[in-house]
């Protein structure tokens, strides 16, 4: 299968998910012909390094890692369509995706593991349904997840995220210091790359695509991850325009404080809801 083969949610009205099965990285999401997600216009597809957009799915590793590429293999994998796009009795569609461990994600990780996806596209809404198992009889595995959605906005400047306030953040532009957030909404105006503790279910974004609102519900993942490069550390981002950076912003939501840690034959779940207000 060719590094680029998609699979497309089709809801009608043109409400669209389209899913890139490298990394089985969602790379649009239409909402009556208008989409959501950001993609820089310099995203490589070369199936080989992660797309600059959308929503990279980041696992077992988030940040830099010692065995492997940044924010770990699940965004440069190939991943496996367990089920193709299905209307249900609902109207609404569904597709499930997959990734086990293979040779390729044993030369990094030596663990045993299955990554379930399940993508869920409603009139207004993208359900994000996640399960890691851990198959093996003897090893435990600690990871980290996190989807690493980009989302389109015409002006960062512009836009609010709530269900921040009074959570704990480490400042990744600042040597990883530790700070809380006192803002009722966390606004951006610089650089940013924070990873927020223990955050509200609910994030609300505002002033995204035509000025509307984006809610961010979550289950499971306790942290979020608030990030914009700004125009110098643009610059240094090959597959990101200089120019592109305030047309995005990142609201990731993930469990990446404190790793999951699962024993042999247990599971974890997580889900995300994605909604245009
Ligand atoms: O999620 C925020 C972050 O970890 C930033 O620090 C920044 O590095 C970003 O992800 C993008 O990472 P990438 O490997 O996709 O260039």
């Amino acid at each position: 299968m060719a590094a680029t083969s998609v699979v497309v949610l089709d809801r009608g009205n043109n409400t669209t998910c389209t899913v890139n099965l490298f990394g089985a990285t969602v790379v649009s999401w239409r909402v009556n012909n208008q989409e959501q997600l950001f993609v820089s216009k310099q995203a490589i597809f070369d199936g080989k390094s992660p797309i600059r957009g959308g929503v990279p799915f980041v696992f077992p590793q988030f940040g830099h890692w010692a065995f492997g590429p940044q924010h770990g293999f699940a965004r440069i994998a190939r991943w496996h369509v367990d089920k193709m796009p299905e209307r249900l009795p609902s109207g609404d569609v569904e597709a499930v995706f997959s990734l086990m461990d293979d040779d390729f994600t044993r030369s990094m990780w030596h663990f045993q593991f299955r990554l379930t996806y399940r993508l869920i596209l409603r009139e207004k809404e993208l359900h994000f349904n996640i399960g890691v198992y851990n198959p093996s009889k003897e090893l435990t595995f600690s990871c980290q997840l996190l989807l690493h959605t980009y989302f389109k906005v015409p002006d960062v400047r512009r836009c609010q995220i709530t269900g921040l306030q009074g959570c704990m953040f480490i400042d990744k532009t600042r040597e990883d210091a530790m700070y809380q957030e006192t803002r009722e909404v966390v606004t951006i105006n610089e650089g940013t790359a924070r990873i927020y503790q223990n955050t509200m279910q609910e994030h609300i974004i505002t002033n995204v695509v035509s000025g509307r609102k984006m809610r961010v519900q979550k289950y499971n993942f306790p942290d979020t991850v608030v990030w914009n490069p700004w125009a110098e550390s643009a610059k240094e981002i090959p597959d990101l325009g200089d120019d592109e950076f305030p047309n995005m912003v990142c609201v990731e939501a993930g469990r990446v404080a404190a790793p999951i840690v699962l024993l042999p034959g247990t599971a974890f779940e997580a889900s995300q809801i994605l909604q245009v207000m």
